[in-house]
């Protein structure tokens, strides 16, 4: 497997327990390296495009007012294989569910509040990453 990338935010509901360091160093020992960082409070019209594949769910006022109660971490991760290693790392997106020693297991406090996001594959890597970065800001 080639080295990857992968987008990769650290939700609000964790910047706000000043958490984002742990869940970073989470991600390093995983073997992934931030290749971009930057801290931000995202509008409810970013938050909308962002999610915008979850529109019809019941879920998506929720979600977009969660995202834009408070800043979060957008990050550029990469690493062999970094896609399915950061969704590993980061454990199933309802906390009940996730693994021990996984980022939503140690952090997250519900399904919605799950503390971190992570791309699902190469096409939303690569949509997701565009959508926060322009590659200049990308140092590999
Ligand atoms: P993931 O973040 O693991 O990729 P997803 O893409 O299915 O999960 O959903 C995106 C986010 O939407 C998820 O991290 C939290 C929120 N969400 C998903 N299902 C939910 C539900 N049943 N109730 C509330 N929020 C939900
Ligand atoms: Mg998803």
């Amino acid at each position: 497997m080639a080295v990857e990338r992968t987008f990769s935010m650290i939700k609000p509901d964790a910047t706000r327990r000043n958490v984002t360091g742990a869940i970073t160093a989470m991600l390093e020992e995983a073997g992934l390296t931030v290749v971009a960082s930057r801290r931000v409070w995202m509008s409810r019209r970013e938050a909308e495009g962002f999610y915008a594949v979850h529109k019809e769910r019941p879920f998506f006022g929720e979600l977009v007012e969660s995202m834009s109660s408070g800043p979060t971490v957008v990050q550029v991760l990469q690493g062999e294989n970094a896609i399915a290693r950061n969704r590993e790392i980061m454990g199933a997106t309802n906390p009940a569910d996730a693994a021990e020693g996984t980022i939503r297991k140690a952090f997250a406090l519900s399904i919605g509040e799950n503390s971190v996001h992570g791309s699902d594959a190469p096409e939303t890597a690569a949509q997701e990453i565009a959508y926060w970065f322009s590659e200049t800001e990308i140092v590999g």
